[in-house]
């Protein structure tokens, strides 16, 4: 790769040594930038250094080496210019919530959702591991911005890698290279993250296609939330490497938010104009796989409101001086689920990916192309799977794919099988959004830069019963015990053996908290005790677009129909419609949903014998629902970490002011008929 034989006169690059002699490290104008990139040299030793620059030259070079090595397909570039597969090894498909810890200083700061271990010791464990951990790899350093660059709200990151495919990734979902160094100047702050895969190459060692530490347990996904320090190692997929995203923009911006009074969360931001021309800014939180990037894009059903895209899985929110929260969408880009995603469900999402877009574990179809699983096209005859192995075109349902040829859809249903990993994903630039809305995109409000006012913030989750459509808070308060109480069906995101299961997932954050749940949920309630404006706090609600009848049919279409609630959640804003005060919150009357334009593809239509049943209150599943939230809170309140047993006297505690939301409503339900 021409980058890294450039001379190291020009800062660029060191030359290649030989093994176990540590090559120069580059200079870097900021001091704290070149200590960094410094240290890690000595410990990993590789064999050249790169610094990535930004260039469109850099990242087609670093595509075309990864092409050479066997470890990305290029696909066909007139049907998807500047667009590559990558296929990981099967350990390493999602993030693997068992290795990621939260290493405070004290247990208790972690808190009872995180895994913890001491810093000290942590840190020796690891560095023992990152020792000569890139010994015949190429180092790479990326700096890259959480933000545009210069906005008020952005931060900064320098992340060090020594895998290729996060390099590429982080150019697409992050602002990288120069710029970045230049807005940093001599002294401005990052925070430093450190990356390795986890393989050293022995001299003359042929490097296979998906680089990883094999053995689950030898991979280490590290915050030091005290130090604002990650430390990855041993994986190269998603969040658990592209270290801007859930380690930074979510564990250590939560406690960074914390400490400095503003908000790091798991959200999409959109934008919303009425048929009059208003416009609203929403966010909503929803666990992983459970319908953000959707949402974020969605084409609005409902005739004369338009929809657009600002973020689909972070939102990072600043109260502004009249009370409103104001927010940004801290990535570049897109890291999106593949499966369900077509032309039916998310046209926008399928338009992101028409280029410049990498792919990885779906279905590489004969002529160069990609597939996958409810794709809305129908299948090659041959493919090639994520596993990099032959499969075929399903005998009775062309839009399955089956591993051996002539399958019927139940014997490939059977078999458990799938075409593209059900956690398969692509990584697009957000710029190809067709919705994008720019400005808010760049972090702007009537051209200033402070992020855009939201409106109102959703929660939501997979929940096949009990959870109505839509259900409003009557106070900011409520809105907190709300986003407290989520849980959702465990997703193909994580390496879990509960997926399908009902877990609780406070505010969708549960896998990213940088610190303790109840002093977090303590946070989200000060909010509105500092605000310098509670009235203008968003409007608070909770939805859920996957209710199911017996059958295990969704009894709401979802995706474009879902414009229909949001209609009513601007309609409350505005004042225009009424509602059913329930003893859970405040739950749309039927007529008071839109539904216009209700005809078509009978998936995409609302059932109104089943939309009324989803919008009342389910007394017998609440009451067991607020039962298990309150067993949620016992266990948050009993233990000071999830591997002790006993009671910890000096826990902390889920605020008093959600332990009175939910007796209160546990009497209202009981009162209710
Ligand atoms: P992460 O990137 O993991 O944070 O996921 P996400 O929250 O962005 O989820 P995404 O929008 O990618 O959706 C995940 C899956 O849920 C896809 O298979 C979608 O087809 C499906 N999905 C999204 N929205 C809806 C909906 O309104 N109804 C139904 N039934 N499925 C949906
Ligand atoms: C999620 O799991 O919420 C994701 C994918 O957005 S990852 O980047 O891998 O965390
Ligand atoms: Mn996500």
């Amino acid at each position: 790769m021409a980058t890294a034989k450039k001379p190291c006169a020009k800062g660029r690059a060191a030359p290649a040594a030989p093994a176990a002699k540590v090559v120069k490290t580059p200079k870097f104008e900021n001091a704290k930038v070149f200590a960094w990139v410094d240290k890690w040299n000595k410990i990993c030793t590789p064999d050249r250094i790169v610094i990535v620059t930004g260039e469109k030259k850099q990242h087609d070079d670093i595509c075309e080496m990864m092409v050479k090595k066997g470890q990305f397909v290029k696909l066909n570039q007139k049907k998807r210019p500047g667009c590559y597969l990558a296929r990981s090894h099967e350990s390493d498909v999602a993030r693997v919530e068992g290795r990621t810890f939260i290493c405070s200083k004290k247990e208790i700061d972690a808190g009872p959702t995180n895994h913890w271990m001491d810093p000290d010791e942590m840190r020796a464990k690891m560095t023992k591991a990152y020792t000569g951990c890139m010994k015949g790899r190429t180092m790479y350093v990326i700096p890259y911005a959480m933000g545009p660059i210069g906005n008020p709200i952005t931060q900064y990151g320098i992340e060090i890698t020594d895998s290729p495919y996060v390099v590429v990734n982080m150019n697409i979902m992050t602002r990288t290279g120069d710029a970045v160094l230049k807005h940093l100047g001599k002294d401005g702050d990052f925070i430093p993250c450190i990356h390795s895969v986890g393989a050293p190459l022995k001299k003359g060692e042929k490097d296979v296609a998906w680089p990883c530490a094999k053995n689950i347990d030898d991979k280490y996904i590290t915050q030091f939330p005290e130090d604002h320090e990650i430390w990855s190692f041993g994986s190269g997929y998603g969040g658990n490497a592209l270290l801007g995203k859930k380690c930074f923009a979510l564990r250590i911006a939560s406690k960074l938010a914390k400490e400095q009074g503003w908000m790091a969360e798991h959200m999409l931001i959109l934008t919303l104009t009425s048929p009059e021309g208003k416009q609203y800014h929403v966010t909503a939180a929803f666990p992983s796989a459970c319908g953000k990037t959707n949402l974020a894009m969605m084409l609005p059903k409902l005739p004369g409101w338009k929809l657009q895209t600002i973020g689909d899985d972070i939102a990072w929110l600043k109260p502004g001086a009249d009370g409103r929260l104001y927010a940004i969408n801290p990535e570049n880009g897109f890291f999106g689920v593949a499966p369900g995603t077509s032309m039916d469900s998310n046209p926008n999402a399928l338009a992101s990916c028409k280029k410049n877009t990498i792919f990885t574990n779906v279905v590489l179809t004969p002529d160069g192309d990609i597939w996958w699983e409810d794709m809305g096209v129908d299948a090659p005859e041959e493919g090639v799977d994520w596993k990099g192995n032959p499969c075929y075109r399903c005998a009775d349902d062309p839009k399955r794919m089956g591993p051996k040829p002539g399958m019927t859809k139940a014997e490939i249903k059977e078999s458990g099988y799938v075409a593209a990993h059900k956690n398969s994903r692509f990584t697009a630039p957000a710029i190809n959004c067709p919705v994008l809305d720019k400005d808010g995109f760049n972090g702007k409000f009537n051209k200033k830069p402070t992020g855009v006012p939201i409106d109102a913030m959703l929660f939501g989750g997979r929940r096949p019963s009990t959870i109505p459509l839509v259900n409003e808070a009557k106070s900011w308060t409520h809105g907190v015990f709300m986003g407290s109480a989520a849980g959702s069906e465990v997703t193909a995101a994580i390496i879990s053996n509960d997926v399908g299961k009902v877990r609780r997932d406070p505010m969708a954050m549960l896998p990213f908290f940088g610190y303790n749940v109840c002093d977090y949920f303590q946070h989200w309630l000060e909010m509105e005790r500092t605000s310098a404006n509670p009235a203008n706090l968003p409007r608070v609600y909770f939805v859920n677009w996957f209710r199911k009848t017996d059958k295990g049919e969704f009894m709401w279409p979802g995706f474009g129909d879902n414009s229909r609630v949001l209609k009513w959640i601007c309609d409350r804003i505005e004042g225009k419609v009424g509602a059913n005060e329930t003893a859970i919150g405040n739950l749309p009357k039927f007529e008071d949903i839109d539904l216009s334009n209700n005809e078509g593809d009978p998936r995409f239509t609302v059932n109104p014998a089943l939309l009324k049943k989803i919008i009342t209150v389910d007394k017998a599943g609440w009451i067991k629902e607020i039962e298990t939230v309150g067993e949620s809170y016992d266990e948050y309140d009993r233990k000071a970490s999830k591997d002790s047993k006993e009671v910890n006297p000096n826990a902390r505690r889920v605020p008093a002011a959600l332990r009175a939301k939910l007796a209160e409503i546990k009497a209202a339900l009981a009162k209710a008929k």
